[in-house]
């Protein structure tokens, strides 16, 4: 199996973040990536290679210009109005307001986001832009015939739309992947997320199309962030209609819910038939994450990965959330090592 890692990642660092009425340390930390790559590296799963630059062009395909502009030129202009820190928005554009670009940073702020979750710093574009390469070097080794690749990306992107960004991400690396696989030669490319919570993201970009199918299994949106996207009802528009998934748990759900859930996403994605899987990979279901309530064990993410070979396609597994920063190196260890030994080699 072939891992995709840079060490850029370290260049976005958030500092603060608001958690229930607190700033505290922010749980999308550097360290998490670090500490799965020791995990791959010790699990011997194969080589580890950098990225390599794809340019703006596959990332136009799937978010708008000037919404990458803003993402470039942030930091810059939350320095130009005095500030330091991280640049964080206040206020947001709800209901009957009218959602059109400020002039202010602080106005645009809130209009390229959707939450006060992610901080952008000096460093966060070049880490956001090496993320998607991160993905795209996978999906170009899939490409190559590679039956198993790992994109070991961070921020993560499963959050970020089209126009905004938010939940820690900035550039959706998974869609920017499937995307690129579809401009390259594949027919049809099925995305499960198997993080706990909702990629929202993801859903929204793809959601009237039946070349990209999205699967998800997640923390029920009555109860759990994002809060406004994920519920069981949401099937797709237009020609997309039934081919987005969304299979939601309550908070608390056992490891048997889950599996129960994730046999019946496994068993959509192999109805569809893709030439592709990505999974956006999370382990926030993990029983000890500190920001989640599903109850995943180290075990289960050997059973994850086993019953995702088990579909026998070429996959990509993109890296997103997990908090429980000692155990996501195992957890992600696991899954990948089941995965390998189990995918189909073409
Ligand atoms: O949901 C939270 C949150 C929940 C519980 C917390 N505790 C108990 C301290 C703290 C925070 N925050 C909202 C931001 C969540 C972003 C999720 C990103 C992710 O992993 N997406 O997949
Ligand atoms: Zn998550």
């Amino acid at each position: 199996m072939l891992t995709v890692y840079s060490n850029d990642h370290q260049l976005h660092r958030g500092g603060l973040e608001l958690s229930g009425g607190e700033l505290v340390p922010c749980f999308e930390c550097p360290e998490r990536a670090d500490l799965v790559l020791a995990a791959v590296h010790d699990a011997g799963l194969g080589d580890i290679v950098e990225p390599r630059d794809f340019g703006l062009d596959p990332l136009l395909r799937v978010h708008d210009a000037r919404f990458l502009q803003f993402l470039q030129e942030a930091w810059d202009l939350w320095s130009a109005a005095g500030r330091s820190g991280s640049a964080l928005a206040y206020s947001w554009a709800i209901r009957d307001m009218q959602a059109q670009e400020p002039e202010h940073v602080d106005g645009k702020l809130g209009y390229f986001s959707f939450d006060a979750t992610s901080p952008i710093g000096s460093g966060t574009w070049r880490a956001a832009k090496t993320s998607a390469n991160t993905a795209l070097s996978g999906a170009a080794a899939l490409l190559d015939g590679d039956a198993c690749v790992f994109s070991l990306c961070r921020p993560p992107g499963h959050h970020a739309a089209r126009d905004y960004f938010g939940g820690y991400c900035y550039l959706n690396n998974v869609a920017i992947a499937a995307q690129y696989l579809r401009d390259q030669r594949a027919a049809k490319v099925a995305i499960l997320d198997v993080d706990y919570h909702h990629g929202n993201g993801t859903q929204s970009i793809f959601y009237d199309r039946d070349d990209v199918l999205f699967v998800s299994i997640h923390g029920d949106p009555d109860q759990e962030f994002p809060f406004f996207l994920g519920r069981r009802s949401e099937t797709g528009s237009g020609a997309g209609r039934g081919y987005n998934v969304n299979l939601p748990l309550r908070w608390h759900s056992s490891s048997q819910e889950w599996f129960a859930a994730l046999d019946q996403a496994t068993a959509i994605v192999a109805d569809f038939a893709p030439d592709y899987l990505l999974v956006s990979l999370g382990v926030d279901t993990y029983i000890e994450d500190p920001i989640s309530k599903f109850r995943l064990l180290h075990e289960d993410y050997l059973i994850m990965g086993a019953k995702i070979a088990a579909l026998g396609l070429p996959m990509q597994f993109v890296l997103e959330g997990g908090y429980a920063v000692g155990d996501i190196g195992v957890n992600v260890a696991n899954v990948l090592r089941a995965a390998s030994r189990d995918s189909a080699q073409r």
